[in-house]
């Protein structure tokens, strides 16, 4: 929806978590307000047998202006009347980082890939979002393959933040005990 109208976003069609789960390295993102993952961002998706999703990520923070953490989160998901539209309740393991409660949206994704997510946390007056936070996550450690650029470009634009990314860097592949050896 180029209105930007949140309640216009439109999602992946048919979203089918199963596929979608495992492994998604965060190779671009645009920040919300406030404290946020840096770095080396890489989440993990699981299914239950029930079909209940959950969530692991990892990423680099600098917490009180100067301190230079691992955080490793956790989340729980609940569904809503659409598939491909969830929120997202998080809390970091260590105990001063991060809670929340946020959307968790998947935009588009080809499950093998690519997939950009978009969380919308404040909605201004006029419906567009005024603090909102997007990951395009690849597949691949190394970043987006170039035949998917072009999709992924559009979905940017779709979602009113084209311009607006950072490109996440990867320092090898981040696991609790290693994030630890590194720091
Ligand atoms: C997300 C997808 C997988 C699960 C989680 C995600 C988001 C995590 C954060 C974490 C913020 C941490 C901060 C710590 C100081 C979207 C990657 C939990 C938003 C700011």
């Amino acid at each position: 929806a180029q209105d930007c109208q949140v309640d216009n976003i439109q999602v992946m069609q048919n979203f089918n978590r199963t596929k979608y789960a495992g492994t998604w390295y965060a190779v671009a993102k645009k920040d919300p307000v406030g404290l946020f993952l840096l770095d080396n961002i890489v989440a993990q998706f699981n299914i239950a047998e029930d079909g209940q999703m959950t969530a692991t990520a990892e990423g680099r923070v600098i917490i009180l202006q100067q301190w230079e953490l691992c955080a490793h989160m956790f989340a729980t998901f609940e569904d809503t009347y659409d598939p491909a539209k969830f929120k997202m309740k998080y809390w970091g393991a260590a105990a001063n980082l991060q809670t929340g409660y946020d959307d968790h949206w998947v935009i588009s994704t080809d499950y093998d890939n690519y997939a950009v997510h978009y969380a919308c946390r404040e909605k201004g007056y006029d419906g567009t979002c005024i603090d909102s936070y997007s990951f395009v996550f690849s597949r691949h450690p190394t970043g987006l393959r170039p035949e998917d650029q072009y999709i992924v470009t559009q979905k940017k634009q779709e979602i009113c933040l084209l311009g607006k990314y950072r490109r996440v860097q990867h320092n090898g592949r981040l696991s609790l005990v290693w994030c630890y050896l590194w720091l």
